[in-house]
């Protein structure tokens, strides 16, 4: 199956577009009181046990970045390895990476991320172009899937992805075509990150990708992103094909499983309200 099949599945499954990020900040495992790096690992992976046994009936899916477990030295590597293995193989697994590279180094990167962490997708740069997204998701990783980076959910996105190209598009739009693209004319299985920030992107970036691209858009909770303004710009006209990923909105709540229940609901509640209208 591919990536969205299994995605679609899950979705359809749990009826959540909730997307579970594990991120072990360096301040949520007590890394000014404990000192080994052993002590930092052992606390990071039980940070995100206990998110997941909280969050499992809410999840679509888990995104861990990777960049909290490589902070974590060489057994950061390992730590993540163990997490993953406490994702049930039904729920897919999205690993954050951001990666961008010349081909023969992404298909590295590629085999990193999946033969040794075994993630379902990946979230890429595109700016180097279609070859250096192509090893995530065509040939051996055909099942694979990959979001890639449109319209980013953090101030400086404007510097360079709202830029105006001679065209007058803006050069996330042409990212959310170029999407559109490559999935059709190589089967891969190509969604987009738009941040919840932005809905004028997300709305923009929805139209120029068309009804069936899945749309990553991070930002609500701790950067203040309007979930229900960013699910309205975003989905699709059947009220899907959005996932919206929180980590500190979920991890730093006094009770995770109440947090991304009410997560969950709320997108639900505006999924029926605007089909309803
Ligand atoms: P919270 O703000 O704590 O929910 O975390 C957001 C997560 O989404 C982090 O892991 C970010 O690296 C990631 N993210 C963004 O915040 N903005 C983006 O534009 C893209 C991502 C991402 O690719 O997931």
């Amino acid at each position: 199956t591919s990536f969205f099949a299994k995605l679609e599945a899950r979705v359809n499954d749990v009826d959540s577009l909730l997307c579970v990020g594990l991120d072990p900040h360096s301040k949520d495992i007590g890394s000014d009181d404990v000192k080994t790096p052993e002590d930092k690992c052992a606390a990071a992976f039980t940070f995100c046990k206990t998110i997941i046994d909280a969050t499992l009936p809410y999840a679509a899916c888990y995104k861990p970045n990777a960049a909290f477990f490589e902070a974590l030295g060489s057994q950061g590597e390992t730590t993540l390895e163990r997490v993953l293995k406490e994702i049930p193989s039904n729920v897919p697994i999205l690993l954050d990476v951001k990666r961008g590279d010349i081909g023969s180094t992404a298909t590295a990167y590629a085999e990193a991320c999946y033969e040794h962490l075994k993630a379902d997708a990946v979230t890429l740069s595109p700016l180097m172009g279609w070859d250096s997204v192509a090893p995530f998701v065509t040939e051996s990783y055909a099942h694979k899937g990959a979001f890639l980076l449109c319209k980013t959910s953090n101030p400086g996105s404007n510097d360079i992805l709202a830029l105006n190209l001679a065209n007058g598009e803006k050069l996330y739009e042409r990212i959310a075509k170029l999407a559109h693209d490559w999935s059709t004319s190589s089967g891969a299985s190509l969604g987009l990150v738009v941040g919840a920030t932005d809905s004028v992107a997300l709305a923009n970036a929805r139209k120029a990708a068309g009804e069936k691209a899945w749309i990553l858009a991070p930002g609500v909770g701790a950067q203040g992103g309007d979930l229900e303004a960013a699910l309205r710009a975003g989905m699709n006209s059947n009220g899907t094909a959005m996932l919206i990923p929180v980590s500190r909105g979920i991890s730093r709540a006094e009770d995770r499983a109440a947090a991304a229940k009410e997560l969950m609901v709320k997108i639900n509640e505006t999924r029926k309200k605007l089909k309803s209208e």
